[in-house]
């Protein structure tokens, strides 16, 4: 397959943006079954900090349209690739038909600039997904395309009541003391070795976010982290937070937490309560840093219909349960698959390196680039990420699964603490659904259905999967510099 690599414009994304439209935020495109849409990715211009940006946005907006469609519903996109690079669109956990996938070279070709695709886009669980391209993430996302989708569920009462919802996209971006983006690689992505880490965190594409919402208003959050590789660790001190969802829907029942991690390519749903009127903060707290995000002015008149007594109830869901029960003997089955996440590092890097010291601490995540100048001089070549088969002891695209619908199959993952460099690796399955059964031997005794899972520096994750879409599919790291330097694999599905 010829590959056409547009790259000269790209490596102008920082300037020259004042000639595009500008930037429009996120509309709601409620959609039903049938329906046809489209899903254009386009240039814009965006102004951060005073600066003006050539980005990219779907629709020209960003984040891109949030697409809300009814369970079970399947509806055609069509998109014309109106940017100066080739691209695709994955449509992030959906259970869709494989040719919809959005995967460059296995399901489709990619869209050349002018070129247009269309995709058949189906709904089959409840839940809020994500939109964006597989093609060079490291910069196409980073600049803006990305979207939401959110599926609502057949009974809507399955849902607590609430006051608001806020649907909230968290990204970074990496600017230098100008307050221009630091440039991208050309042919590979730069900063592979951690992934790009920015200083300039954004919410739903801006620097700032605040809401005002009345005193005893219960607000669901949405959020998705679309940030080329930070983990964010979000609280929102003062309120009580309740964590009701993830990647596919809700748990098997809800919980009270501190702050809630999410990785690349994760989604959390979280209900906030705010008893007392005045000022809150949606904060990143990592052990490295602390981010303020975005503000919440809650007001002293009382809310008009109060949900504070549902949301201090702890509400278990039986339809998820009994989803999950269809899979619980297999809980215990032996592990079918194991997966090692590693690197190797080239001979002379691999020295380099050594007398450095990384920085991970208990949680086994590297929260921030602690060793900026290793991640800006080792080049993609120098190293390798490795998804190594636990069987075959092949790696990345050289060993294929093979698995037949209806199977259920337990995967570990082993993320080693001794590679030559470690770290969290949040890693995604396209085209099915999984359950995290445990961590470090630890079961896991809250369910939820997910498609991507952060797996920590020195943890072995065992997961689940219902296998139940045909198809060849991708898996990866999605920190997307590490899946463009090789982290990736597939597996097959048949009938
Ligand atoms: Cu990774």
């Amino acid at each position: 397959m010829k590959r056409i690599l547009i790259l000269s414009a790209v490596l102008l994304a920082g300037c020259q943006g004042q000639n595009f439209p500008e930037a429009q935020p996120s509309e709601v495109l409620e959609v039903s079954d049938g329906d046809q849409i489209r899903i254009d990715p386009t240039i814009v211009s965006k102004t951060i900090n005073g600066k003006t940006f050539k980005m990219y946005g779907y629709n020209g907006q960003i984040p891109g349209p949030m697409i809300k469609a009814p369970q079970g519903a399947t509806i055609t996109i069509d998109s014309t690739n109106h940017i100066d690079y080739e691209t695709t669109i994955h449509w992030h956990g959906l259970r869709l038909d494989n040719k919809s996938d959005g995967v460059p070279d296995v399901t489709m070709d990619v869209t050349l600039p002018g070129g247009s695709h269309r995709y058949t886009v189906k709904f089959p669980d409840e839940g809020i997904y994500w939109y964006h391209p597989h093609v060079r993430e490291d910069i196409q996302q980073d600049m803006g395309l990305y979207g939401n989708l959110f599926v609502k569920p057949d009974d809507e009462t399955e849902y607590n009541p609430v006051n608001a919802e806020e649907v909230i996209v968290l990204d970074d971006l990496f600017l230098d003391e100008n307050g221009e983006n630091v440039p991208y690689g050309k042919d590979h992505p730069n900063f592979a070795l951690m992934g790009r880490f920015g200083n300039q965190m954004l919410i739903n594409g801006d620097t700032h976010y605040d809401q005002t919402f009345s005193k005893g208003s219960v607000v669901r959050f949405y959020f998705t982290n679309v940030a080329n590789t930070r983990t964010f660790r979000l609280h929102i001190p003062g309120a009580k937070l309740k964590l009701v969802g993830s990647d596919v829907g809700r748990y098997e029942r809800d919980s009270f937490v501190d702050a809630v991690t999410i990785a690349p390519a994760e989604r959390y749903i979280v209900e906030a309560l705010f008893e007392e009127a005045g000022d809150y903060k949606l904060m990143h707290t990592s052990p490295l840093a602390e981010f303020s995000l975005g503000d919440f002015s809650i007001t002293e008149e009382k809310v008009y219909e109060s949900y504070a007594e549902a949301f201090n109830e702890i509400r278990s869901y039986d339809d998820v349960i009994a989803d999950i029960d269809a899979f619980r003997a297999e809980f215990d089955r032996p592990v079918d698959k194991t997966l090692r996440l590693t690197i190797e590092l080239d001979d002379r890097m691999g020295m380099m390196h050594e007398g450095m010291m990384m920085h991970h601490d208990e949680t086994g995540i590297e929260w921030e680039d602690t060793m900026p100048m290793m991640n800006t001089t080792m080049a993609s070549e120098d190293f390798q990420w490795k998804l190594v088969d636990g069987e075959t002891g092949k790696a990345n695209m050289d060993f294929m699964w093979k698995f037949k619908v209806g199977d259920v199959v337990k995967v570990r993952i082993i993320n080693e603490e001794d590679s030559a460099h470690p770290m969290q690796h949040p890693i995604h399955f396209h085209g099915q659904r999984f359950l995290v059964l445990s961590d470090n031997g630890v079961p896991n005794t809250n369910l939820v259905w997910k498609d991507t899972t952060l797996v920590p520096i020195g943890h072995e994750v065992d997961i689940l999967f219902d296998i139940s879409n045909p198809g060849e599919w991708m898996f990866h790291c999605h920190i997307a510099e590490h899946l463009s330097n090789g982290m990736m694999g597939m597996f097959k599905v048949s009938n």
